[in-house]
């Protein structure tokens, strides 16, 4: 009986199901015996000679991670004391060829260098090396040399001190400020590993709509027990500000930027950030921008905000992150042009350490969005990059949608801001207009939730924003593998059917939600299916206004006849996407108004066309169902189990927009579903008073 019971228990942790908590850090026995596992084995012990704490953890998780992956430990040593067989770790300033955070690898003989001109480079080689373990990449004659692309690589959380997290899907904020600063929730730590390993060097900690709770001394204190835990693994923290904090809680009469006792206020504020918190990063800002307060309150501009914040940071070697997510509650103007509007004319006064943060598309992370026109006509001014890595509109942590192509998306078109070739890539990365500040943030998908992300395929989305800030040039299906083998499964084939199944998740979506260049950023929670959406405070808060159905067509016509949103962007991209006729497929109704007949270049009219893409998308996610019933034999039940279940619910939901979308546009173009598609089993009624439940308070 009791021989039972310990067995029963040791069974039992063996068999003890992934819960995702340890995301992609999986260091697990290496079971073959190819080269790999033998160099493994072979390393018996590593060499760290510094104090420096990034180099520190870079030692550390080199051992845990060998650790876990040949099953037994192995030393840190001061020396290799002429031993051969261990990895050596350093910090050497004067490597050529890579960058402050690069690292080079190199194998001598029997040995293998991690070098970086400082210790975060070194702990990004540690986790390179781990990386080219656990993904069954040769070790042979190593040589690896990298440097991020971009600078300040960061996650922006709009978790709120509530500890609620707007548009966040994965359960509550990560941050418990009520403990803080006493209390350290080991997951801190984690969560700064996690970051670290895929080059994550910054992270925003509250919500853009800020508090200006987060700038007293209570929670300055909060926020630097933070900051510590993140320190020794490269991660610099930040802070979003409350741009009228001089009034809330400085006591002062007005926020004004040019105001000098408003400036003093800021500058004496940053002095005592960095008392408390001697690597600040610096501040995200969201001002005149959705309610939020600005420097327009006082007549003055966006540059006039930001460099007023710029100069209280610059002795202290901090950043501003100003956003260029605006818009105005004009009825007759275009939403898609109120960024460049404002923030075109500021190119080039903006201070130094200022860079201006855009979307990756003119309106807000919509499943399909041409890049922001800003992008291509901003030389002088830093442009950083936005994307968001939790799924506002991308069906919440329910629905599977990587994001890599999305991301890749943007980064890839050209802007012809300096002739062909000129890509949203090499304007963020400063290659183009030779600036040295740039930025990458993603916003934060990670929540509370055991595994993180809520749905465990989501965290493939974390893990795709950090390399691609490093390297943009990977490609989508490259960090797709990557991350399945780290993650879930290293079995060939089912390692080729999940990365084919996320590549195509995201056209999937879009077939199904917003085809043909719809977009559906209507108030709300944005879940529901809801383009009858007619009445609110502002009508740019309604669907209709994205839409456009009426009884002669459907789409926002862009061009010089309609709103001119299009000649925001270079000749080059106009000419694209400026004729109905050859503008492609994905980006048609963002530019133009379409006729429900007019023949596209499928062969189909509009109409028909759009039913094929809602109905071919919903019924694509029974073929994810079945990619995914595939690799049952080679995932862990548990998250085998979970992404079934929430793939299930992703059908049932496909089905409902998608009945949504063309009942509703049936409403206008009065004609019939084409064959073989069958009309939808519900009325538009029914489908209404279905999302009407799901709007219940
Ligand atoms: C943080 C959209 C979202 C808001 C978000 C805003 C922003 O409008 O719906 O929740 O606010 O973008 O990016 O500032």
């Amino acid at each position: 009986m009791k021989y039972k019971i310990v067995f029963l228990l040791v069974f039992s942790t063996i068999c003890k199901a992934d819960d995702g908590y340890r995301l992609w850090l999986k260091y697990d026995l290496i079971k073959d015996t190819g080269k790999r596992a033998a160099y493994a084995r072979s390393t018996q012990f590593i060499v760290l000679n510094s104090t420096n704490p990034a180099l520190k953890t870079a030692a550390g998780e080199l051992q845990t991670g060998l650790q876990g992956l040949v099953g037994k430990p192995v030393p840190i040593v001061a020396s290799a004391g002429g031993k051969t067989g261990g990895i050596v770790l350093t910090i050497n300033p004067n490597l050529p060829s890579i960058n402050d955070e690069g690292y080079q690898i190199t194998s001598q003989k029997t040995s293998l260098s991690i070098a970086g001109k400082t210790g975060s480079g070194v702990l990004y080689g540690v986790f390179a090396l781990l990386r080219q373990l656990k993904t069954g990449q040769s070790i042979d004659q190593l040589s690896l040399t990298s440097s991020p692309k971009i600078q300040h690589r960061m996650l922006n959380h709009w978790d709120n001190p509530d500890g609620s997290i707007e548009r966040g899907y994965a359960g509550q904020s990560l941050w418990k400020w009520y403990e803080l600063p006493e209390r350290i929730d080991p997951r801190y730590r984690d969560y700064a590993r996690a970051n670290a390993s895929i080059g994550i060097n910054g992270t925003v900690v509250n919500n853009v709509n800020a508090s200006s709770r987060f700038l007293t001394a209570e929670y300055l204190q909060k926020v630097a027990a933070l900051a510590n835990v993140f320190r020794p693994y490269g991660i610099k923290i930040y802070l979003s500000v409350y741009f009228p904090a001089p009034k809330t809680i400085g006591g002062l009469k007005t926020a004004d930027p040019l105001d000098p006792d408003v400036n003093k206020w800021w500058a004496d504020k940053a002095n005592e950030i960095y008392k408390f918190i001697p690597d600040f990063g610096g501040f995200l800002v969201k001002a005149n921008s959705e309610g939020q307060p600005g420097p327009q309150d006082y007549g003055r501009n966006h540059a006039d905000g930001a460099n007023m914040l710029a100069r209280a940071l610059a002795p202290h070697k901090g950043i501003v992150i100003w956003r260029a997510f605006v818009y105005k509650a004009d009825p007759n103007a275009d939403r898609f042009k109120a960024a460049y509007d404002e923030f075109k004319p500021l190119d080039g006064q903006f201070e130094k350490n200022v860079i201006v943060q855009v979307k990756n598309g003119p309106i807000d992370f919509q499943p399909r969005e041409p890049f922001s026109p800003i992008f291509g006509t901003m030389p002088q001014t830093p442009l950083g990059m936005e994307f968001q890595i939790t799924q506002e509109y991308l069906g919440f942590s329910t629905h599977l949608v990587y994001e890599a192509p999305i991301f890749k998306e943007c980064l890839d078109s050209d802007t012809y801001a300096g002739g062909q070739g000129s890509t949203v890539a090499k304007v963020i990365d400063g290659s183009l207009h030779d600036y040295q500040l740039t930025v990458m943030a993603g916003v934060a998908n990670t929540g509370s939730d055991r595994n993180w992300t809520g749905h465990p395929l989501a965290q493939a989305n974390w893990y795709a924003f950090g390399r691609l800030a490093w390297d943009h040039t990977l490609s989508s299906e490259s960090i797709a593998t990557e991350w399945v083998k780290m993650t879930l499964t290293a079995e060939p084939q089912s390692v080729k059917t999940v990365t084919d199944l996320l590549l195509k998740s995201r056209e999937i979506y879009v077939n199904y939600n917003t085809p043909l260049g719809l977009s559906r950023p209507w108030t709300g929670v944005h879940f529901a299916p809801e383009p009858w959406q007619n009445r609110s405070s502002r009508p740019d808060w309604t669907a209709v206004y994205y839409h456009r159905a009426d009884s002669v067509g459907l789409g926002f016509d862009r061009t010089a006849k309609g709103s001119q949103a299009l000649l925001q962007y270079r000749p080059q991209v106009q000419r694209q996407w400026n004729n109905p006729e050859t503008c492609p497929l994905p980006y048609l109704l963002w530019f133009h108004h379409v006729p429900w007949t007019k023949k596209l270049s499928t062969d189909r009219t509009l109409w028909d066309e759009l039913c094929t893409r809602f109905y071919a998308g919903a019924d694509s996610v029974g073929g994810l169902q079945k990619q995914w019933t595939s690799v049952k034999k080679d995932i862990d039940p548990e998250t085998f189990a979970d992404v079934a279940g929430r793939l299930a619910t992703q059908q049932k939901e496909a089905i409902w927009w998608r009945d949504a979308w063309v009942l509703y546009l049936q409403e206008f173009s009065r004609l019939p579903i084409p064959a073989p598609y069958k009309k939808p089993d519900r009325t538009l009624k029914e489908v209404k008073e279905l999302v009407d439940i799901y709007q219940l308070r």
